[in-house]
């Protein structure tokens, strides 16, 4: 038995390719299971609700003695801790930030595309397999998210041609992504720790722990700062658990197109201002376009190589 997983409390783009990859490797005569360790995220809860159920499971007695896949993640230190890397034998990702030297016995497919989900898909197509309804629904659903409707900087023309083709076979309503958007959009004073702490990712680059929290939110400066209180407290718990040299709030506007950031203390004002040219980041300012996370590593990292 093969295992899909990716890293610990997965997005819908992490959640899709291992449900997805599986039921490929299936349709192909091996047997293969997908996944996860933590928490779903609210999108995914959403196509679970939509679909009536997702076809993975929670890992609960660690991952067997089988051969291990990985989606979506090529950083050693995101997955579950009771990965045994070795028997890592195939990595499928679409980060830049990809840590090669990680997984020593594994092929590496790295494409820098909007969403891996992108990656998956067109797996199918090259063996000229079609995605069940509920896969396709799935990754249709991830390309979505990850590209904010095919809007932000690292959409490529491959996540709109398998986004394309992967609309018809789900034969979703035209409303559907807005009320995705919609559903992830609700935070409240009581979902609002939990969602954070799931966006939450950090890597340590040149020696120093840098995070980021990424929400995607409608209406995005008014939702933050209704909650700015509840917000910059569970910022200070992120970043003292985690012992963060520094953090970084990063809000995407999904429906307008821009980022609103917000610091919570003095050393990642200054790391976070000089690297976007920003002031009054200390008070929650806009930024111009869409920046994704994985495009704010890259520029943490140039800077800090500086
Ligand atoms: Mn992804």
């Amino acid at each position: 038995m093969i295992t899909i997983t990716g890293y610990v409390n997965p997005d819908i783009d992490c959640v899709a390719c291992a449900i997805g990859y599986a039921e490929l490797l299936n349709m192909q005569g091996k047997q293969a299971r997908a996944v996860y360790a933590g928490d779903i995220g609210e999108e995914t809860e959403f196509v679970k609700k939509y679909l009536g159920g997702l076809n993975i499971e929670l890992v609960q007695n660690g991952y067997g003695d089988g051969e291990i896949i990985l989606v979506d993640v090529s950083d050693p230190n995101g997955i579950d801790e009771l990965i045994d890397i070795n028997k890592v034998f195939e990595v499928i990702d679409h980060r830049k930030l990809a840590y090669i030297q990680g997984f020593p016995n594994a092929e590496l497919h790295i494409d820098l595309v909007g969403s891996c989900a992108t990656l998956i898909a067109e797996r199918f197509q090259e063996v000229g397999i079609l995605p069940s309804r509920d896969t396709a629904v799935l990754l249709y659903s991830a390309i979505v998210s990850n590209t904010v409707n095919f809007r932000n900087n690292v959409t490529t023309q491959r996540d709109r041609d398998m986004g394309e083709w992967l609309k018809e076979i789900s034969m979703v309503e035209s409303s559907y992504v807005a009320s995705m958007f919609e559903y992830k959009s609700n935070i409240n004073k009581e979902n609002l720790n939990e969602i954070m702490r799931e966006e939450f990712k950090f890597y340590e680059i040149q020696g120093e722990r840098v995070g980021v929290v990424q929400l995607e939110l409608s209406d995005a400066v008014r939702r933050v700062k209704e909650l700015e209180g509840n917000i910059r407290r569970v910022l200070s718990e992120i970043k003292g658990e985690n012992s963060l040299d520094y953090l970084l709030l990063s809000v995407v506007d999904i429906i307008d197109g821009f980022n609103y950031f917000l610091t919570i203390d003095h050393s990642s004002t200054g790391l976070f201002s000089s690297i976007f040219n920003l002031s009054d980041i200390d008070k929650g300012t806009k930024y111009e376009g869409i920046l994704m996370r994985k495009e704010i590593f890259p520029k943490v990292v140039e800077y800090l190589e500086r």
